[in-house]
């Protein structure tokens, strides 16, 4: 499983070092707006009290935005994490100063890369159930969504 991630990982590294210069007519990005796509949570099977959520962000404003902070009632704290590879050891940490979603594209947060990070779970994630949270991003404000939960990419260590 950790060699899993850590390809994973290494493909997301990839992905996201390409040099921000893709024309704005090649994105998926809807026109003029911020949307949330393909958002889930992972279910936490056995108790955990930390879970993650994946979603994928485009943007299609002519303006950078950045995802600034998230809130859910269903946990204590919010953080949007990275993955990084250290030692051969998946460590995950807060991403400074915000997410950035370039004007035209979209920024995918996938098992293995980028997450939300719920943390001080109040209860478990069921599958089946949805878990509300709150995005904000810098300049478009806050977007409230509903994660379904569904089952598997259970959340890796690295805390
Ligand atoms: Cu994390």
């Amino acid at each position: 499983m950790k060699k899993l991630f850590a390809a994973l990982a290494l493909a997301f590294t990839a992905a996201c070092g390409a040099p921000q210069t893709a024309p704005a007519d090649q994105a998926e990005a809807p026109a003029g707006a911020i949307e949330i796509r393909e958002a889930w949570a992972a279910a936490t099977p056995g108790g955990a009290d930390v879970a993650a959520g994946y979603l994928t962000i485009a943007n299609g404003t002519a303006a950078d935005d950045r995802l600034v902070s998230a809130t859910s009632p269903r946990a204590t704290s919010v953080e949007i994490h990275e993955m990084s590879m250290e030692n051969d050891v998946m460590r995950m940490r807060a991403v400074e100063g915000g997410l950035l979603v370039p004007a035209g594209e979209s920024v995918a947060l996938a098992p293995g890369g980028l997450h939300v990070m719920f943390m001080g779970l109040s209860a478990p994630f069921v599958e089946g159930e949805e878990i509300p949270v709150t995005l904000t991003f810098e300049t478009a404000g806050a977007f409230e969504i509903m994660l379904p939960v569904r089952a598997g990419a259970a959340h890796g260590g690295g805390h």
